[in-house]
């Protein structure tokens, strides 16, 4: 039974972020970056997302179509990145789309996003290219899992391409899709088995599922944007919903070459505390999506207080970066108050690492967005991303992007 209630929520203890294995409490920036953080960074990639190898080289990247669009005031830019090829690999390449503002000629600071349903259906431009990758049915115009000229634009409400591009932002998007298809398969397609040794056939319990590999592939796209000289690769945020919020958290913590991070609704396995096992549990999610974090994660199946962490860390890894975490309030599935108060147990190492953090204690009112170096907020209405949660995207990111280039 799925637990609603504040007063059903179990006691717990949570782990805290600044003292280390050994008992040591950071109280230095350096201890935290230099001792902590990575056991941090180990234990949630041992218990929770799985590890995820490192191939080496950049890959293999070609434009393949670029042009003006929404009425000449972007540049549209589509890139394609190469996986590395083995014999039994089917997955072949992640294409990027890009549209950067045509009137700001110096590099632009970008949001990076992946998508759920492919490039084309993030706004109606007939030019962007339908992914050849499979996709789950239930989004509009896909047919036999394929994309069809009917899926065009079918999610351009999430994506505020128009306003981005307004005001001096690049966004760039892959379709999570082309880097692993979101369906238990056994990591037999998207890119796992190109992560394999040689005598492989599935990941070790530790090793990541297709969050992590999805993760791995936005810092692919990262790699390609430190070549592209439109682009400023110092000021790149990384922004995802729901179960591509959790991947989003993910390659932040993972990669501190991304400049901000942002959440939205990510929920259990995401921003939200497993501990509080409000709405979705650890239990529920793996159950339901068994190829979405690495074996060890269920372990912690109605035992999440054996866990050796808790999502209040995954945040502090992000630490100093400015982090926004965002909410519905219609969707307690993924637990607002638990994702706020990841938020709120991660300003100790924002304090540390930044001098600043989540600027309240108290669980703000709807719509009432807090601003800080830890943001968050909740918002009416259901589970998805509408206008107001960008708005705030981007006065959050106009407030904290310039500084991080100082
Ligand atoms: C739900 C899942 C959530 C969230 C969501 C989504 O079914 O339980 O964890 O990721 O899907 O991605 O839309």
């Amino acid at each position: 039974m799925t637990n609603y209630d504040e007063t059903k929520v179990p006691q717990y203890e949570l782990p805290c972020p600044l003292t280390c294995m050994d008992g040591t409490k950071c109280i230095t920036p350096e201890q935290w970056f230099h001792v902590r953080r990575p056991e941090l960074l180990h234990l949630f990639s041992e218990n929770i997302y799985g590890k995820t190898p490192d191939l080496g080289n950049p890959l293999r990247a070609e434009i393949i179509e670029e042009g003006l669009a929404l009425s000449k005031r972007a540049l549209r830019r589509q890139i394609r990145l190469f996986f590395p090829q083995k014999t039994n690999t089917t997955a072949t390449h992640m294409d990027i789309l890009c549209y950067m503002p045509n009137q700001i000629k110096s590099p632009v600071p970008l949001f990076l996003g992946l998508n759920f349903a492919g490039n084309h259906t993030i706004h109606a431009d007939p030019s962007i290219l339908l992914t050849s990758s499979w996709i789950d049915e239930k989004w509009e115009g896909v047919v036999d899992h394929r994309a069809t000229e009917k899926s065009r634009g079918a999610q351009a409400l999430r994506w505020d391409v128009d306003q981005i591009i307004e005001r001096g932002y690049g966004l760039a998007t892959i379709y999570y899709g082309d880097i692993d298809p979101d369906f238990d398969d056994d990591y037999q397609n998207g890119v796992h088995p190109i992560f394999y040794r040689s005598d492989q056939k599935r990941p070790n319990d530790d090793e990541c599922g297709s969050i992590g590999a999805w993760a791995w592939g936005l810092s692919r796209a990262l790699d390609y944007f430190h070549t592209d000289e439109s682009i400023d690769y110092s000021r790149v945020a990384v922004f995802g919903h729901s179960r591509l919020g959790k991947a989003a958290l993910w390659a932040g913590a993972c990669d501190e070459r991304f400049a901000l991070v942002i959440s939205n609704e990510s929920g259990c396995g995401g921003a939200a505390l497993s501990r509080r096992c409000y709405g979705e549990t650890v239990k529920s999610i793996n159950e339901r999506f068994p190829h979405w974090f690495c074996n060890n994660f269920r372990k912690f199946n109605q035992n999440e207080n054996n866990l050796p962490i808790d999502q209040h860390q995954l945040i502090a890894l992000i630490a100093p970066r400015p982090i926004y975490i965002a909410s519905a309030f219609d969707d307690q599935w993924a637990d607002p108050k638990g994702e706020f108060l990841a938020g709120l147990y991660a300003d100790n190492v924002y304090r540390l690492t930044s001098n600043d953090g989540l600027p309240t204690k108290e669980f703000p009112p709807l719509e009432q967005a807090i601003m800080g170096r830890i943001s968050y907020h909740i918002r009416r209405g259901r589970h998805g991303v509408m206008p107001y949660d960008w708005n705030q995207f981007l006065d959050f990111s106009d407030s904290n992007i310039p500084e991080i280039n100082t």
